[in-house]
């Protein structure tokens, strides 16, 4: 094995195991080579050894939690799935710890294949990132392997496999990073996670990645298209999905959050979709947004907002009397809404399939929003502008940033200390949920921060981050199929 850290020149190998496992499969059932694609598609050329570890420093409190990803099965609310998650459960279970503590996270890999965590938002060191033939080699299966790291910011954060499409199956949980100097100022806090479901009773996640690269998607009748032109997000995802969960349950049972009327209540959303944004409103009541992706933003009311994969939004609300729906409508698909029920006081829950009023009106977006006064970035011109165009279409689902799928493009090269800003430009038809690794960014046009934004079809937004975390990081769509597709690209550190 080798130990050299330079890079190993790009072969058709490379680009091709650098699909990841749905699209390495895929190559090997056409060619008979199984190659390496049961490892989950690491083989990049690169070498990695065991994760170093962190001891706490004095004073610093030490978190550890241990994730047992394997197969199950789960129980969505009367329809019995199996599937792949964390502890036998949808969704895995809430880490929790403040920032500044060191978190020591053992994951013992149950499941037939290669696997990895992803720390999503974290500003975290980065050979704990997670990113397969990026940072780290997939965990073998029966193998354990350990992640160290110390979350700098509070927030409300998610953890995922970064492998193939893992994150379709139930390999999500939350992350949630508190800040020992908030005042806090309500009564209660739910957690609340929005998923798209096919694993275990629809077809599975790489099934559905073979079919829309063999066939193009508009072929693989998988929904495509469907709510083409509706304002703000254009097409609503490639995948139609049999269920929409909150917190892993079906519509039709879905989990009961019980309170008394005038609490105020602390909800943290989560979309753990692979390709589903969703329109989410508590009927009956009205949400003071005050957090998206961990950063506290100027409070702004609103009746529903929009919630993309990957982003996070927190939101507090003041509990009125009755049984109310807190519903996740995807977008630009036709289904019923995933919800849960909030109950503080005698009645009968609202019909299933009932839409709240407050999401036919207004729905707040990233656009809506300014960060709060303390998390602003230091105000600073930019050293340097980098493009990232986000191309491709469902004609042939290729999907690629700056002209090439992940693999054949050209790494992003940073310099440490920059403040940097990337151009992302939509050119393509479809909105795009653009995810940064190890960094987070300032909207320029707001000065927002997050590390998850959507990005319109035919839209540019600059997005400004300082250099400040060297090592070898991820940029991508967080639609897992566009993503896997080649829709990433890696950023690189000068030396
Ligand atoms: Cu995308």
């Amino acid at each position: 094995m080798s130990t050299s850290a330079e890079r190993t020149p790009l072969t058709r190998r490379t680009v091709l195991t650098g699909l990841g496992l749905g699209a390495a499969g895929l190559l090997a059932a056409c060619t008979n080579n199984s190659g390496d694609h049961d490892m989950g598609g690491h083989d990049t050329g690169r070498s990695f050894g065991p994760p170093t570890p962190l001891q706490p420093v004095p004073g610093q409190r030490l978190v550890t939690a241990t994730l047992n990803p394997a197969p199950t099965t789960v129980d969505l609310g009367g329809i019995q799935a199996p599937t792949w998650a964390y502890g036998g459960a949808i969704p895995g279970p809430v880490i929790r710890a403040s920032a500044g503590d060191l978190l020591q996270i053992t994951v013992r890999n149950g499941l037939p294949t290669g696997t990895t965590v992803h720390w999503h938002g974290i500003r975290l060191r980065n050979e704990a990132d997670g990113v397969p033939g990026l940072t780290q080699a997939p965990i073998a299966p029966g193998a354990t392997y350990r992640y160290d790291f110390v979350p700098p910011d509070p927030g409300t954060y998610f953890f995922h496999s970064h492998v193939g499409v893992q994150i379709d199956r139930g390999l999500y949980g939350t992350l949630v990073i508190d800040d020992p100097r908030e005042p806090g100022g309500y009564d209660a806090e739910w957690v609340v996670v929005l998923d798209d479901w096919t694993d275990g009773v629809g077809k599975t996640p790489d099934d559905i990645l073979a079919e829309l690269v063999a066939g193009g998607g508009g072929h693989a009748g998988h929904g495509m298209g469907m709510g083409m032109g509706d304002p703000p997000w254009g097409m609503g995802g490639d995948v139609t999905y049999p269920d929409y969960l909150v917190n892993g349950r079906v519509a039709t049972a879905p989990e009961t959050f019980a309170a008394k009327p005038g609490q105020r209540v602390r909800i943290r959303l989560v979309n753990a979709c692979a390709d589903t944004i969703f329109a989410v409103a508590l009927g009956g009541h009205r949400l003071t947004v005050t957090h998206t992706d961990g950063y506290a933003v100027q409070p702004r009311e609103c009746g529903a907002l929009y919630l993309g994969m990957g982003e996070r939004y927190d939101v507090v609300v003041t509990l009125a009397d009755g049984v109310f729906p807190l519903v996740a409508a995807p977008f630009g698909k036709l289904a019923i809404p995933a919800r849960a029920l909030v109950r503080t006081g005698s009645g009968d829950p609202p019909a299933a399939n009932a839409r709240p009023t407050e999401l036919a009106g207004e729905i707040l977006t990233h656009a809506d929003l300014a960060p709060a006064d303390a998390v602003r970035l230091p105000s600073k011109a930019a050293d340097s502008v980098l493009p990232v165009v986000l191309g491709g279409g469902m004609g042939n689902y290729a999907w690629t940033i700056n002209g090439a799928a992940y693999g054949k493009n050209t790494p992003l090269q940073l310099t440490a200390g920059q403040r940097t800003r990337l151009r992302v430009v939509n050119q393509s038809m479809m909105t795009h949920p653009f995810h940064l690794h190890g960094h987070t960014f300032a909207l320029a046009s707001t000065g927002l921060r997050k590390d998850t934004v959507l990005v319109r079809h035919m839209e540019t937004l600059d997005l400004d981050f300082d250099a400040d975390n060297r090592g070898s990081w991820m940029a991508h769509c967080h639609n897992a199929y566009h993503g896997e597709a080649g829709m990433m690209i890696e950023l690189a550190y000068r030396a």
